[in-house]
C-alpha cells in the first residue's frame, strides 16, 4: 500500500505491481468449452466462410439484441465500412470526434467525409443539436457512437434523421449487452455495429457484427462481406473480405456463455472503484444509469485539475510508472489526429466539449483479470496523488525525485501552470 508520497515510484518507492495492469485484459471464459469447439471445427474441416459456428454466433446475437439480422465480420472496423456501404451512405456523414479513430477511418477509407461534431456538455456522446447544425446538402447519414457503452440520445437523433431524410447508424463497439430506454442497443437506427475485439467484454479474439432490422441493408452487407459473391462464381456487387472465421466464432460463442459472469465482475469492479474513490475532491467515477442494462466494461474517472492540482496526464504518467496502464480513451479527439488535422476542412475546427473531455478522462483497469486487491491498490495511488497534487508538483519542480528526470519534466509540463 502507498501511504505517503515517498512510497510513489516517481519518488523512489517500490513498484506497485510487478505484473502490468491493463484496461481491457481479455476475458477468457470456459477453456474446456472453447477447446471442445476447436476440436469440433478441426474435425469438421470447415474453418471459415459462413461456417456453422459463425451462423450460431449470429443467431445468438440477433436473439439477444432482438433484431432480424446479424452479420458477423472479422472486426468492427470492417463492419463499419460494410454497414456504411450497405446503407448507401455517400458524401458527408456526421460523427462525434470523441471516439476511437476507427469510427472516422472506416468512413474516410471508403471515400466518405467524416464531419466531426461535438459531444454534449456532460459528455460523452454526440450532441443532437450540434448534429442538426452540421447537416448540409451533402449529408447522407449520422453515425453516433455509444461511448463506453453509454447510449446516445437515439430518439432525438432518429427524429432528426427522419426529418432530413438521413440514414442513422450507430457504432456500438462498446455497447454489446447495453440498453437504451429499455431497448437493447443494436436495435436502434438503421443498423448498428458491435466489436468483439479481444479487449471487449465479450470477445471473439477479433470480431465484429452488423445488426439491423432492415432487410436491404442485411442482404447487401452479407454479399459485401464475401467479395460480393451471391453463389459460386456469381458476383453481384462490390465486396471485400470481412468474414469471421470459425475459430473466432468458437471463442465468441464461448465468451457469450460467460457474458453474465463478466458483466457481474465488471459491475462489482465499478462499484468498488466508486466506493473507494467516493468523496475524493477532483475525482469523479463516471456513473452508469443502473436502470438500464450495462456491461460496465469501462471504468472511467474524470479529473478536475483545478481541485487536484495535477492534470489528467500527470495521473496517467504516475500510474504508468506504477505499472498501471490506465488509458486515455479517448485522447485526442479524432479531429486532432492525422490525417484529419492536416486537412484544410478540419484546420480551424473547434469542439470545446470534446477537447475538455479528452483532457480530463482516464480509463482504469477492470474485467476478470483484475481483483479487488488490485483495485484497492490503484485507488490508494489515485487518492494519494489527488490529495497531494500541489505537493507533488512542487517536489518535482524543485528537482526532488529519484526516478526519471524526463518524467518529472513531463509531469510538470503537461499539466500546465499550477492553479493553487
Ligand atoms: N469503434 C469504437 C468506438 C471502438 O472503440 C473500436 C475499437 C472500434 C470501433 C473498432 O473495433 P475493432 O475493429 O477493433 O473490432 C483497443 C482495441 O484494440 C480496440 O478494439 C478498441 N476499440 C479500443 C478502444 O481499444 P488500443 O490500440 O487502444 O489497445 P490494444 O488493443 O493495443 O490493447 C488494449 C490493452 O489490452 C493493452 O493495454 C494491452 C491489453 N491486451 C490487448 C490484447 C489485444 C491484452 O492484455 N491482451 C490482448 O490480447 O485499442
Amino acid at each position: 500500500m502507498k501511504l505517503s508520497l515517498d512510497d510513489l515510484r516517481i519518488f523512489g518507492g517500490p513498484l506497485a505491481f510487478d505484473e502490468t495492469q491493463h484496461v481491457g485484459r481479455p476475458n477468457i471464459g470456459n477453456r474446456d468449452r472453447l477447446l471442445a469447439r476447436l476440436d469440433d471445427l478441426l474435425d469438421r474441416r470447415w474453418l471459415t466462410n459462413n461456417g456453422p459456428y459463425v451462423q450460431e454466433f449470429e443467431q445468438r446475437i440477433a436473439d439477444l439484441v432482438g433484431v432480424k439480422h446479424c452479420i458477423a465480420t472479422s472486426n468492427a472496423t470492417v463492419a463499419l465500412e460494410i454497414a456504411a456501404r450497405a446503407a448507401e451512405l455517400s458524401g458527408e456523414v456526421i460523427i462525434p470526434s470523441f471516439t476511437f479513430v476507427a469510427t472516422a477511418h472506416a468512413l474516410q477509407w471508403i471515400g466518405i467525409t467524416p464531419v466531426f461534431c461535438d459531444v454534449e456538455s456532460e459528455g460523452p456522446n454526440i450532441d443532437p443539436d450540434a448534429v442538426e447544425k452540421a447537416i448540409t446538402p451533402a449529408t447522407s447519414g449520422i453515425l453516433g457512437v455509444h461511448v463506453w457503452g453509454k447510449p446516445c440520445g437515439a430518439d432525438r437523433l432518429g427524429e432528426i434523421a427522419r426529418r432530413y431524410g438521413l440514414r442513422l447508424l450507430f457504432d456500438a463497439a462498446h455497447a454489446f449487452g447495453c440498453s437504451y430506454r429499455g431497448r437493447m442497443i443494436g436495435s436502434l437506427g438503421d443498423a448498428e455495429v458491435f466489436s468483439f475485439h479481444a479487449t471487449k467484454c465479450v470477445n471473439a479474439f477479433e470480431g465484429g457484427a452488423i445488426v439491423t432490422n432492415d432487410d436491404g441493408i442485411a442482404a447487401r452487407a452479407k454479399l459485401m462481406r464475401n467479395f460480393g459473391f451471391a453463389t459460386y462464381d456469381v458476383v453481384t456487387s462490390l465486396g471485400i473480405n470481412g468474414k469471421m472465421t470459425e475459430i473466432c466464432a468458437a471463442m465468441g460463442l464461448t465468451s457469450l456463455e460467460s457474458m453474465a459472469q463478466f458483466t457481474r465482475i465488471n459491475y462489482d469492479n465499478y462499484r468498488q472503484y466508486r466506493r473507494e474513490l467516493a468523496d475524493l475532491p477532483g475525482i469523479t467515477v463516471m456513473a452508469y444509469d443502473e436502470g438500464e442494462q450495462n456491461n460496465y466494461h469501462y471504468v472511467v474517472i474524470e479529473i478536475d485539475e483545478l481541485t487536484t492540482g495535477l492534470g489528467r496526464d500527470a495521473f496517467h504518467q504516475i500510474l504508468w510508472e506504477e505499472n498501471v496502464r490506465a488509458r486515455r480513451y479517448f485522447y485526442p479527439g479524432c479531429h486532432q489526429l492525422e490525417p484529419y488535422r492536416s486537412l484544410p476542412r478540419y484546420a480551424d475546427l473547434s469542439l470545446p466539449n470534446t477537447e475538455r473531455l479528452t483532457a480530463r478522462v482516464l480509463c482504469l483497469p477492470s474485467g476478470s483479470a483484475v481483483t479487488p486487491g488490485i483495485i484497492s491498490e490503484i485507488c490508494q495511488i489515485i487518492r494519494l496523488v489527488a490529495t497531494h497534487g500541489r505537493e507533488i508538483r512542487e517536489r518535482l519542480s524543485s528537482g526532488e525525485f529519484r526516478t526519471s528526470r524526463q518524467l518529472a519534466a513531463n509531469l510538470t509540463a503537461v499539466s500546465g501552470p499550477s492553479h493553487a
